[in-house]
């Protein structure tokens, strides 16, 4: 890829829908992603954003950073809105009074807003089947309120209320599995992606976009400010993030698991997690116990992708074994 200016624009749109002059911080991985979401989705679409930095840093009254229609929300109604916007067009489109333009509805929060107070919201609209993109971007802390945890806070990670000291490492518990929380809910789509594989990205929403029901997208958002990290190792430690297991590319299609970057071999926990400031304190026994749930974890999830590979199934039809799991087939639009 060596002249980007030829090869870039036949693939993605020249035109910016989330444009540059927001207020992010520098180095923001969450500002970088959201660039290529709106490349990838276009104008057709009704965004519905939970407060966060990604509402904060883009609408500072009277200006804004949005060139689609887009929704401020409270922190915790996030999918409530966007279902609520999805079900109101189809009921107008049923009557008539609005013309079928097959517009796409999006949810855009963090993972506070996601995986702790937006939580329930999320399962009742993905339970519902409605026809929406929920798109989470995982700072992985509370970070435009001063970095609290979060739980979606990895283990070991110093924020302002998980402190290291003489008595504690930092966060206590393990990171919340928002992707796999959102398979075992049997949609069509499910993916983690990041803005560090930008076609990897950009395809994977496309396809969000484009099936049918409730589709779940997991970015990982390199915060340099919360994660004390260098802003010009945003991208770096995105893809470190991806090839030492820490933040699996994998997407779940109708039930089908693949993994988009297997490297074989996991990069070493301490090149991923030396980059960060965060987890500073953490000593390298510390190191060997992250690494050794994240290489388990990994082991889980190439397991899936054997368990849910057609190969594997047509074995077990012409063996006439029984899978060992339930039906994986994926719920679709009521
Ligand atoms: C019910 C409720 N609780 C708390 C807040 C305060 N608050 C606003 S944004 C935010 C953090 C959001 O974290 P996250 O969703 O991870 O987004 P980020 O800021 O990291 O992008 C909090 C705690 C709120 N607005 N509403």
């Amino acid at each position: 890829m060596e002249n980007l200016n030829i090869y870039v624009p036949r693939l993605l749109d020249s035109r910016e829908y989330f444009t540059p002059g927001q207020r992010a911080c520098q180095g923001c991985g969450e500002t970088v992603a959201l660039r290529q979401i709106m490349k990838s989705v276009g104008r057709n679409v009704i965004l519905a954003n939970a407060t966060g930095c990604s509402e904060i840093i883009s609408s500072p009254f009277p200006q804004t950073a949005w060139l689609v229609p887009w929704i401020h929300v409270a922190f915790e109604n996030v999918a409530a809105v966007a279902s609520g916007v999805e079900a109101g067009m189809k009921a107008l489109e049923r009557k008539g009074a609005l013309p079928k333009r097959n517009v796409k509805v999006m949810a855009i929060a963090g993972d506070g807003a996601t995986a702790d107070i937006g939580f329930q919201a999320l399962s009742g609209a993905v339970e519902r089947g409605h026809n929406f993109v929920y798109v989470c971007l995982d700072n992985e802390a509370y970070m435009n309120t001063g970095i609290q945890r979060s739980s979606s806070t990895p283990f070991g990670a110093m924020t302002t209320t998980s402190p290291p000291g003489r008595m504690s490492k930092g966060q206590k518990t393990w990171k919340k599995n928002l992707p796999e929380i959102m398979v075992a809910h049997e949609i069509p789509y499910v993916a983690t992606a990041s803005p560090s594989y930008p076609f990897d990205l950009i395809r994977k929403v496309k396809r969000a976009v484009e099936v049918d029901g409730p589709a779940y997208l997991h970015v990982l958002a390199v915060c340099p400010t919360g994660w004390r990290s260098a802003g010009e190792e945003t991208i770096r430690l995105g893809r470190l993030a991806a090839e030492s297991g820490v933040f699996p590319l994998y997407e779940v299609d109708q039930g089908k698991y693949t993994i988009n970057l297997d490297p074989g071999e996991l990069k070493p926990m301490k090149e991923y997690l030396g980059l960060q400031g965060r987890f500073r304190h953490l000593k390298p026994e510390d190191l060997e116990y992250i690494e050794d749930r994240v290489h388990t974890n990994f082991e889980k999830l190439r397991a899936k992708v054997r368990m849910t590979s057609e190969e594997d199934k047509a074995s077990r039809k012409a063996t006439k074994q029984k899978p060992k799991k339930g039906k994986t087939a994926a719920r679709s639009k009521k």
